[in-house]
């Protein structure tokens, strides 16, 4: 039990509270602005997080929420079902492997094996943790040193800053930037410029982090886009943090390239998967690193002292996932497939609306969000309180008068970036038809009374 400083360790306040022997002359004061209740260092300014935010605000079961990447279809039965069966079996409810249990560990290497090309040892390449944010963490704690700096394309995923802060490095952000304007654009339009990236790179630069598929934009790097990016790091002996949670969903027209493929990128580069993702379980919580054993094995070190093993149930299920697609992963019927398939019809329609309506989407070639322009609606939001950028609170507004909900892309730049984007606004379209139905009737009434 703490004690507090100025009581000799047997007036503690349990001491106090409990035998109510103490008169109140001999109670301390609580500081409260003692130095000892302050945050730690590393956490400073990061107590603004827009999922805590904007998840609050649209769980009002009347909003019809597009938000939140979080699918409202139903996931295959046969993962629901593996995780029932898994429940039955006694072993399967205590601990298990800590760096991933053996079936899930062993299934991830014959899929990533296949898409790799090269043998994946299942035991020493792979690390299964909580959902890919846990993969993300373990190899930013495990990787990046005080001092060092990590370039981060922007925009991009909101927990990267923070978690390269909390490691101490320094981050370097280099936007992607709409090469055109048109009234409906494509992800492919948003491109990195290739002397800027270059600048970026330093003697202190130890990792870049990308994201194919993109969230939020939807971009899905090209062949060249990568080789232009791994030969930086190979030139600067960089590492690479490649987030390729929605590896599978890619539409027409387009292919999701892993950079670790690319010659010389395998020993520089952890890949992030994730269940959640891959199978419409966002709430498993269950992701994996793959890379070479002399980069996985520091991941492995900052998971087993902070986590040391996810949960069995959920990885038996997500293994037995694995097993059944592994034998048709070409055919047209594979989970892998079939969810794009139905996502592009989904992507099309919200298109379609948002365009309707006199918003500018961004169409995405990959991933299951789409982000809008939204100056063109000239809404007045001079009722919205406080300092949040524009997009901000022309989503706090449309929430309150429209009961449509969405998230503010601004989230996802940095502080120095975020007035130039403030006018996008992004939506998740992984929902049911009925869903989608739901927001149409609102955008279509948008401008009546
Ligand atoms: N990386 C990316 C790019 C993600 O999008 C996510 C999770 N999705 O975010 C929800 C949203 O944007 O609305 C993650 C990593 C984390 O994945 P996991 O849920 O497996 O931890």
């Amino acid at each position: 039990m703490l004690c507090p400083p100025e009581l000799p360790p047997v007036l503690s306040w349990f001491n106090i509270i409990s035998k109510g022997r103490h008169t109140k002359e001999c109670l301390p004061v609580p500081k409260m602005t003692s130095s000892r209740h302050v945050n730690a260092k590393r956490i400073e300014g990061l107590d603004k997080n827009v999922w805590v935010e904007f998840t609050s605000v649209a769980a009002d079961p009347e909003i019809v929420n597009l938000g939140q990447g979080r699918p409202d279809l139903s996931p295959p039965s046969y993962v629901k079902e593996a995780l029932a069966n898994a429940t039955a079996v006694d072993e399967f409810n205590q601990y298990t492997r800590g760096f991933g249990h053996p079936s899930l560990v062993k299934v991830l290497s014959e899929v990533y094996g296949r898409l790799y090309g090269r043998q994946i040892d299942p035991y020493k390449e792979i690390l299964v943790t909580v959902g890919a944010y846990g993969s993300l963490f373990s190899a930013i704690l495990g990787l990046v040193e005080e001092g060092d700096e990590v370039i981060i394309i922007e925009p991009f995923f909101d927990c990267y800053e923070p978690m390269v802060r909390m490691a101490g490095a320094t981050p370097v952000f280099i936007p992607l930037r709409p090469k055109i304007q048109k009234d409906i654009m494509s992800s492919k339009d948003w491109c990195l410029d290739p002397d800027e990236l270059a600048s970026k790179f330093t003697s202190k630069t130890k990792a870049i982090i990308i994201n194919t598929p993109h969230n939020p934009l939807g971009k899905v790097f090209t062949q060249d886009e990568l080789k232009i990016i791994s030969d930086l790091c190979i030139q600067y002996d960089v590492l690479c943090f490649s987030d390729e949670v929605y590896e599978w969903i890619v539409y027409h027209g387009n292919k999701h390239i892993k950079i670790a493929t690319l010659p010389g990128m395998w020993e520089r580069t952890v890949t992030f998967g994730s269940a959640g993702k891959t199978f419409s379980v966002t709430g498993w919580k269950i992701g994996w690193s793959i890379g070479p054993e002399h980069l996985i094995k520091h991941l492995m070190t900052v998971h087993q002292n902070c986590l040391y093993t996810c949960a069995t149930p959920l990885q038996e299920a997500v293994a037995q996932g694995f097993l059944k697609e592994l034998n048709q992963m070409d055919d047209h019927e594979c989970y892998f497939n079939a969810l794009p398939r139905e996502l592009e019809g989904k992507r099309d329609q919200i298109t379609r609306l948002l365009h309707d309506v006199g918003l500018k989407p961004v169409v995405p070639e990959g991933g299951y969000f789409i982000i809008a322009d939204v100056a063109g609606l000239d809404v007045d939001l001079s009722e919205v309180d406080g300092d949040d950028p524009y997009d901000y609170k022309f989503v706090k507004w449309m929430i309150k008068h429209k009961k449509l909900a969405a998230i503010p892309v601004s989230a996802f730049y940095s502080c120095e970036s975020k007035k130039q984007f403030e006018k996008y606004i992004r939506f998740c379209f992984i929902k049911q038809d009925s869903t989608l139905a739901a927001a149409e009737k609102i955008l279509k009434n948008w401008n009546k009374k």
